[in-house]
């Protein structure tokens, strides 16, 4: 179900349970702003979700309210995880869903990182 991400952040969320150990996820990367884990339902064969450690609904709400610090963090994680994956060639896909439009279904924000396979022109 499509979450509106105007809504305050709600720590029950699966990604706050995650992050806080509740349920169980392959911690692929963990730094100081970011964790990242596989999708559990992957669209390509390579599907991980980026998210930050701070308690943002979305790249709206975590665009307007992060440190520079946490934003700084985010990013570089975002590009260490495709890297080290060894995803630069022959490439990848971000995609960060915000709001009921694009639907966006946890309301925590999270980075898809698609790849593994040509993923055709953009919304095909
Ligand atoms: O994408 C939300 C994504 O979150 C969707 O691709 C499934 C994934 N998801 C949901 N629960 C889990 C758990 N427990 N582990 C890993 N991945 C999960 P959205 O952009 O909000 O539509």
């Amino acid at each position: 179900m499509p979450v509106d991400a105007t809504l305050p952040y709600d720590d029950q969320n699966v990604f706050a349970k995650i992050l806080r150990g509740e349920i169980p996820a392959t911690r692929l990367y963990e730094d100081e702003y970011a964790l990242a884990f596989p999708d559990i339902n992957p669209q390509s064969p390579t599907h991980i979700l980026v998210i930050p450690k701070g308690r943002y609904v979305s790249w709206d709400d975590f665009s307007a309210k992060a440190s520079d610090a946490e934003i700084t963090g985010f990013v570089r994680a975002v590009g260490k995880v495709a890297r080290d994956a060894g995803l630069v060639a022959p490439g990848y896909r971000l995609l960060a869903n915000t709001g009921t439009d694009s639907h966006q279904e946890v309301p925590h924000l999270h980075v898809h990182i698609f790849a593994g396979r040509a993923l055709g022109p953009l919304l095909a």
